[in-house]
């Protein structure tokens, strides 16, 4: 089925709505650091990227059990369903969990549990992708990489995330080398706040056969020809752009010139519980602030199904 639209960039700990979060406070009673819904609320306005990673994690305190992260999924499915999503391929931090001390098993069950149902119980079809925390230390990439191995845990690609600059692809350069070996995708975070240098390091180190935002990579011209060559997906997310000020507004945002120079580009929520909205979102905020044409949605809709995975 290829109507509808394939979201290949959203993290599922990203879709966590100040809702859901006190939902599941209140259920494993934590303590939060907020007053009320409207406190926490007024914690989402982000200076860059750090500044938006540091509430996302806090607020996944709140995740603790196989339950919760079924949940997270579930709610997640049924948004995005009505987002026009037919196909989802998600993110997963597993370092955000285990260096908190959840234990794996109780992430891996909860968000398999619901990719098994996903397509049954809202017509999405859904896949995990684990992501590694790049601003955690290379031996945990390592360590968490292999128990998920040793779960049989049912993922499709790794990729790479967190805070970019000062963490380049190189330093794990190994862990996807095996991810390969192990014939698994590879997709990784690059030219998102770092360099155009950090997107040819993605693929020429990693074996990236995508790229998440890469839109840094119009400063240099001679990548670019290289993305349009080798047809590189780049899966660039407006609104994340937006709200962490890599673009300073919605009508300042390069998408249509990425099109035009013919980079296969299609668009995505990022973390929709925290940006201001899922695809559906993000593609009417496109045709109302860039004057984004059904034509050109067609395209990036179509786009969005070559670059899949499955
Ligand atoms: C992320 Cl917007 C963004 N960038 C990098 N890593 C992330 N993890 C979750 N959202
Ligand atoms: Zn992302």
């Amino acid at each position: 089925m290829t109507d509808g639209f394939a979201e290949l960039h959203v993290h599922i700990e990203g879709t966590l709505e100040p809702e859901l979060i006190l939902a599941l406070a209140e259920r494993n009673r934590i303590e939060l650091p907020y007053r009320d819904l409207d406190d926490l609320r007024s914690r989402y306005e982000f200076t860059d990227l750090q500044s938006f990673l540091d509430l996302y994690y806090a607020n996944m305190e709140v995740l603790r059990t196989a339950q919760d992260f079924a949940d997270l999924a579930r709610a997640y499915f049924a948004r995005a369903a009505r987002a026009g999503v037919t196909h989802a391929e998600f993110f997963f931090d597993p370092q955000a969990h285990t260096s908190r001390g959840v234990p794996l098993p109780e992430v891996v069950a909860g968000l398999s549990d619901a990719v098994a149902g996903a397509h049954r119980e809202f017509g999405v079809d859904a896949a995990m992708i684990a992501s590694i925390v790049r601003d955690r230390p290379v031996p945990e990439a390592h360590e968490v990489f292999g128990e998920l191995l040793r779960l049989g845990a049912p993922i499709i690609a790794l990729g790479l995330d967190s805070a970019e600059v000062g963490h380049p692809p190189s330093l794990f350069e190994d862990v996807f080398a095996r991810a390969r070996a192990e014939g698994l995708h590879i997709t990784a975070h690059a030219g998102e706040e770092g360099p155009p240098e950090y997107v040819r390091q993605a693929l020429d180190l990693l074996g990236a056969e995508r790229i998440d935002h890469g839109i840094r990579s119009l400063e240099d011209p001679e990548l670019v020809a290289r993305l349009v060559d080798e047809s590189i997906p780049l899966t660039v997310c407006p609104f994340s752009n937006v709200r962490l000020r890599v673009v300073d507004t919605l009508a300042d945002h390069p998408l249509r010139r990425m099109l035009e120079a013919g980079l296969s580009v299609s668009v995505h929520s990022d973390d929709p519980a925290y940006f201001g909205g899922y695809v559906d979102d993000n593609l009417a905020g496109l045709k109302d602030q860039l004057g984004l044409t059904d034509a050109e949605r067609d395209v990036l809709r179509r786009n969005s199904w070559d670059a899949a995975f499955l």
